[in-house]
């Protein structure tokens, strides 16, 4: 079973997706997402000049073959790009093969492991009023965990609540975190750790007393803060019981996990920008985090996360799999199939796609009672319209980045 056809399909229909589209000599297709947020061109290049040239006339069989030889013989290893890019590739070639093998791919992966995935959706609000309201309307469309961010007094935009100009720029689809918006260059927002840090935990309380003890409530801190700050932010929200803390310091130093560790037992999430098993091998082996955050979009696909994720399992770290709007329907299916067969399955983030991007991908998922299930399609259970997808050309997006008062840039 050979490749004869690698095309990268780019389409922005609620927002700038990238998918990898393979076609093989019998006539089956596989789709592998590969959008990375604000940079999506830059994978399209990688994919479209180093890449696919080298698929044609490959076994697609050959899923670790492949694999190896696109991470290996690059010699520039790893990086966002790089592994988005192998990553379209590895769920590609998983597509095609459960469809050549008729079952859905978790089927390949060892079966299912549970009968669906709990998720978390985004409420947020500006006040706690809006917060509360956003919360009812996630519970109201089934959701049984969330994630819970809202404005902070003194700062006019922040990460994780919807502004005005990402609503309309996104032509009326709330997205609570996609703040990718369409235009030259990326927008200013501002930041005060230390109003934050005072103000958050008032907020849960609040949240806790108007939901009660049951709800699983999550939240993310986007990598702003120094380890004793999130230290002091993870002990300040214990009598809240969160499910997780996430991205509470930046990726690019692991170790001040264990600083953080070392004075809360609230538990922590971290990943969504790794993209290897380097990337968590030391926070692993050391019990600093317990849930991977990772997507499979931008960590070498199934073949690789699935490695990471089992040995996460040794140390019972579970899977929180990335899955905010800039994964695809594409990457959220590959995500499905692999959290329904795992083990150590955590939680799935799940944030819902716009119409305009449902009518481009179709889906066979389902959503009950707050579970995800992938569905039983051969595949991974998504197909691409190329028409559908090509009336919506790309757009620029960036997303934003934060200043200090003071001017200073800092990380958003
Ligand atoms: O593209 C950036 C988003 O994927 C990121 O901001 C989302 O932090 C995020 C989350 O937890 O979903
Ligand atoms: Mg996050």
């Amino acid at each position: 079973m050979k490749i004869i056809a690698a095309d990268v399909i780019v389409t922005s229909p609620d927002r700038n997706f990238v998918t990898l589209k393979l076609t093989t000599d019998d006539g089956l297709t596989g789709l592998g997402d590969a959008t990375l947020n604000g940079r999506e061109l830059s994978v399209v290049a990688y994919l479209r000049e180093h890449v696919v040239p080298l698929l044609i006339g490959i076994d697609a069989h050959r899923i670790e073959d492949t694999w190896q030889f696109l991470y290996r013989s690059a010699y520039w290893r790893r990086g966002p790009v790089t592994m988005a890019a192998i990553a379209a590739v590895d769920v590609a070639l998983w597509d095609i093969k459960a469809k050549a093998a008729g079952m859905p791919l978790y089927q390949l992966l060892g079966g299912a492991s549970r009968t669906g995935l709990l998720a978390y959706g985004h409420a947020s609000g500006k006040s706690n009023e809006e917060l509360f309201d956003s919360v009812r309307e996630h519970q109201e469309q089934g959701y049984r965990a969330i994630r819970v961010q809202t404005g902070v007094p003194g700062l006019k935009s922040i990460y994780g609540i919807a502004s005005n100009a990402t609503f309309e720029a996104n032509t009326g689809v709330r997205y609570d975190h996609e703040p990718a918006q369409r235009g030259a260059r990326p927008a200013e927002e501002d930041w005060d750790t230390r109003s934050y840090l005072r103000h958050v935990p008032t907020v849960f309380e609040a949240v806790r007393n108007e939901f009660g003890p049951e709800l699983p409530l999550l939240h993310d801190g986007h990598h702003r803060m120094t380890p004793i700050q999130a230290a002091k932010l993870g002990k300040s929200l214990e009598p809240y019981d969160l499910f997780w803390l996430e991205d509470v310091t930046p990726a690019e130093n692991p170790e001040a996990l264990r600083l953080v560790r070392q004075h809360t037992t609230t538990p922590l999430a971290i990943g969504e920008i790794f993209n290897t098993v380097w990337d968590y091998q030391q926070i692993i082996r050391e019990q600093l985090i317990d849930y991977v955050r990772s997507a499979v979009t931008h960590t070498g696909g199934i073949t690789h996360l699935k490695k990471i994720l089992d040995y996460a399992s040794q140390y019972q770290i579970k899977s929180g799999m990335h899955g905010p709007t800039d994964i695809s329907p594409v990457g959220m299916a590959a995500a499905m199939h692999l959290g329904l067969a795992i083990h150590n399955f955590g939680i799935q983030e799940y944030m819902r796609h716009g119409d305009k991007t449902n009518a481009v991908f179709q889906q066979s998922f389902t959503w009950t009672d707050g579970m995800l299930h992938p569905g039983d399609t051969p595949g991974i259970g998504v197909e691409l319209d190329v028409d559908e997808a090509g009336r919506y050309p790309y757009e620029t997006a960036y997303l934003p980045y934060n200043r200090l008062a003071d001017g200073t840039v800092h990380d958003w």
